[in-house]
């Protein structure tokens, strides 16, 4: 078949990339999103979020005529859900987002069309996701009614592209796709094709989903280890650093880094819907999760100690983002302990992030954002929060007579 029309449900940072390079090949693309003011930025070749390159490629997509963006769909030859898969209280996952999607797209389907779901989710979301549409559309017959010969084809394809890396890893990368039958898969495959040099490997649904998630696990329980580890060595007086090199010069041994605790919006989540699934067996993944949860506290109380020895401390943080180079906050794990020692060190806490120039909300009026320079001079403990190569460039000297303490391993690593 050939894809003529596609449209991508949900704009963010899985979507507008997406549906970037699908125009950049000349596919004729329609973004769908329920926000307005992102829909209008996109339509006048602006983009909304921060990833190198994506300006570029947007304003082209748009200039050109093979991008559009809109709030409410439109019929098309293939839809791509992108939307967000947050948890709940308790970290149940919330599918609400996915539910309104299939909702807003029932009414403009057409037999013979695809619906692939690219948002990270539990187990059973690409069923509960036909289900949905399947109730809004009797006149049509989706996979888990008619199997092969469905009307609708239906399949799961997660991203898997890391922030800062985006447009190249959406080409290179290998894609899982998982159809609720191979007839769904194999038209999955065709239209990822379009654009992606990857291997693109078939399986079911189940298992696509599955996948997803245990990569993010995998990550998340190998960070936990590095972060225990750090903490072991605190006690041990150990240089973790050092340690860690040493260890990794074992060739089956290949430990990740320490850090102030994990951020982002997946790799801190997507290990709960594991665990939700399955509770009872899910016992190293949810300590996993807990461990480096628990890690910005672990923190936050290293500084009160170091603290202790001046009148009136000045602390400086450096980085607020969840990971080195990007303007990223969102469950950062360094913007969640520069706001605790905010309320602790009232009116003591200064701020250093060269990717953002205004504080977030939260610690608006509670520390001021300042130039590196100026806080490296003014502070009495430098807290290092993000590895950014603004940071890593500081000659050690300037932090030689200041208590330091390092949750990146910036300086050991250097
Ligand atoms: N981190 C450490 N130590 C490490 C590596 C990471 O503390 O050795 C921290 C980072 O500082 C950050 C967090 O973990 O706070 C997550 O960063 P990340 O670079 O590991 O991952 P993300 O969240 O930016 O992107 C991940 C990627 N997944 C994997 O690498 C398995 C990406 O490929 C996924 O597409 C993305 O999640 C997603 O959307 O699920």
């Amino acid at each position: 078949m050939e894809f003529e029309v596609i449209s991508v449900i949900g704009l963010g940072y899985i979507g507008l990339p997406t549906a970037a390079a699908f125009a950049a090949r000349r596919k004729k693309v329609i973004g769908v999103d329920v926000n307005q003011r992102a829909v209008d930025t996109i339509n006048r070749g602006e983009i909304h979020i921060v990833e190198p390159e994506l300006d570029m490629l947007v304003h082209a997509a748009v200039t050109q005529g093979y991008l559009r963006a809109t709030t409410t769909p439109e019929p098309a030859d293939a839809f791509l859900v992108a939307v967000p898969t947050p948890f709940m209280d308790g970290y149940k996952p919330d599918l609400s987002y996915i539910e309104a999607a299939s909702r807003a797209i029932a009414p403009v389907l057409r037999k013979g069309n695809l619906v692939v779901l690219e948002s990270t989710s539990p187990v059973g979301a690409t069923g509960q996701m036909a289900a949905w549409m399947a109730a809004l559309r009797p006149d049509l017959s989706f996979p888990q009614q008619a199997g092969e010969n469905s009307d609708i084809r239906i399949a799961h394809c997660p991203e898997r592209v890391l922030p800062g890396h985006v447009l190249r890893e959406l080409v290179e990368n290998d894609r899982v796709i998982g159809g609720m039958t191979p007839a769904c898969s194999e038209l999955a495959r065709e239209l990822y094709q379009t654009f992606v040099r990857g291997e693109c490997i078939l399986t079911d649904a189940r298992t696509a989903e599955m996948c997803k998630l245990t990569e993010n696990s995998f990550r998340d329980v190998n960070i936990a280890f590095a972060n225990e580890m750090s903490v072991i060595c605190d006690t041990l007086d150990i240089n973790v650093w050092e340690l860690i090199r040493l260890a990794n010069r074992h060739p089956r041994v290949s430990i990740l880094q320490p850090g102030p605790g994990v951020g982002g919006h997946c790799i801190a989540v997507d290990p709960w819907f594991i665990v939700d699934s399955a509770p009872e067996q899910a016992r190293l993944i949810r300590t996993a999760r807990n461990v480096n949860d628990d890690k910005p506290r672990y923190v936050v109380e290293r500084v009160e100690r170091a603290a202790r020895r001046f009148r009136e401390p000045v602390i400086a943080c450096l980085g607020l983002a969840f990971k080195a180079n990007i303007d990223d906050l969102r469950e950062s794990p360094a913007l969640g302990i520069a706001q605790e020692l905010a309320a602790r060190f009232a009116g003591q806490v200064l701020v250093v992030e060269p990717n953002i120039r205004a504080l977030p909300a939260v610690l608006d009026g509670k520390v001021r954002l300042c130039e590196l320079n100026e806080a490296l001079g003014a502070a009495d403990v430098i807290l290092i929060l993000v590895d950014h190569a603004q940071f890593k460039r500081v000659d050690p000297v300037r932090m030689q007579a200041k208590v330091v303490i390092d949750t990146r391993g910036l300086l050991a690593n250097a």
